[in-house]
């Protein structure tokens, strides 16, 4: 660190130089973050000093942070859901493997997760100690109910399926899967991190949420599909008493006990989340859905008749093709098996999409 600091200016000229560094957000199209919604900007900005971890100083950012869970329980079908803002969804999926875990004691627990899980369930086993048994999927690019169950045993203690999966954008059969989740009594998590806020605006949604009696807990991530400031995420549980199982004493705070994760937690995104989704309501959100489910039609459609297959039709705005090689100039990534991967969020705009479909006409034909 500096004897003598810099002033103002210099800093912030080195920062402005480093920020050019970055890509706009024009050619992304790898990212499941989009660009914050300026509802999301402002309320930020009005809550940048909120502390969530000691709620008892910042009550009225705690209060809206409840409504955050609130509006996401009547959003999933059960308007009495407990649960609490995460930093997005890798926190969310390993507290409820940790709620899984402390729900039931056996000797070696084990969880299954589908083989299209995200990596932060690979982070979570490791930390808890669960043995990670991946279910395979079928020619669907979804879980298989059926194999899954084959790996289900005494020592099982919680299953998770997909909602929106990161790479090809899959839903998985999650009534299925609910009702082997009550047969078994194992924790049923469902990680709807992307999905969460794309499905329920679909023309016709796909079951995934607590009207089904096996699911156990939900992630949902509005720094994705919300379009709030990053980082925001939720995890919603269907029976509170879960939480208080990862409760700690924390004697010198306002509240004596605490089951989150992080400790000192931003109020400001949650507040941002909490913003942009009662500014735009479901109406709002079955426009931005509906646009983000055309462009992702339109890319597939568009690059078909260059000759590039589509690797899957998602079931959300996550558009693969079966080529390794992209247009120069865009930010693509590549799934495991090597297809491109395009992920339709609300800064991919139809004039993006278009644009895209220019220099990919030049590139592939
Ligand atoms: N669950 C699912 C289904 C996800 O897709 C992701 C992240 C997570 C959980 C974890 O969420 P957090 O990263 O918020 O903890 N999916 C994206 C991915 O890994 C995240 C991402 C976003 C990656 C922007 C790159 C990027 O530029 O691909």
């Amino acid at each position: 660190m500096r004897e003598c600091g810099l002033s103002e200016e210099e800093v912030f000229s080195i920062l402005a130089e480093k920020k050019a560094e970055d890509l706009s957000h024009c050619s992304i199209l790898s990212s499941m973050c989009t660009l914050p919604h300026p509802v999301a900007v402002r309320a930020h900005i009005l809550f940048l000093e909120t502390n969530l971890g000691d709620p008892g100083l910042f009550p009225g950012t705690a209060e809206i942070e409840q409504r955050l869970v609130g509006l996401f329980g009547a959003l999933y079908h059960l308007p009495g859901a407990a649960g609490y803002a995460s930093s997005g969804g890798t926190e969310s999926n390993i507290q409820a493997l940790r709620i899984a875990k402390a729900r039931r004691s056996v000797e070696r627990p084990n969880v299954v997760v589908p083989a299209s899980s995200h990596f932060s369930f690979e982070k979570a086993c490791r930390m808890l100690g669960l043995e990670m048994r991946t279910a395979p999927l079928g020619a669907d690019l979804r879980m298989d109910p059926a194999a899954t169950e084959v790996l289900i045993d005494d020592a099982t203690v919680g299953l998770v399926g997909v909602v929106g999966t990161t790479e090809y954008g899959m839903v998985d059969p999650i009534p299925a899967l609910a009702r082997l989740a009550e047969e078994h009594d194992l924790f049923f998590h469902v990680d709807a991190a992307f999905g969460g806020l794309v499905v329920p605006f679909l023309p016709d949604p796909a079951p995934f949420d607590f009207a089904l009696a096996g699911v156990s807990s939900i992630a949902v991530d509005p720094h994705k599909m919300g379009m709030s400031t990053i980082p925001a995420g939720c995890l919603l549980v269907r029976d509170r008493d879960v939480l208080d199982l990862l409760n700690v004493d924390t004697p010198y705070l306002t509240v004596k006990q605490e089951y989150t994760l992080a400790g000192t937690r931003p109020g400001a995104p949650v507040v941002g989340a909490w913003a942009v989704l009662e500014h735009l309501g479901r109406e709002g959100m079955r426009a931005v859905v509906a646009g983000c489910m055309e462009n992702t039609r339109r890319l597939i459609e568009g690059l078909e008749a260059f000759g590039v297959e589509r690797a899957a039709t998602p079931d959300v705005n996550v558009a693969t093709f079966r080529t390794a090689s992209a247009p120069p100039g865009w930010r693509v990534s590549f799934t495991r098996r090597g297809d491109m991967r395009i992920v339709c969020m609300p800064h991919v705009t139809g004039d993006v999409i278009e644009r895209f479909l220019v220099d990919a006409e030049a590139h592939y034909v």
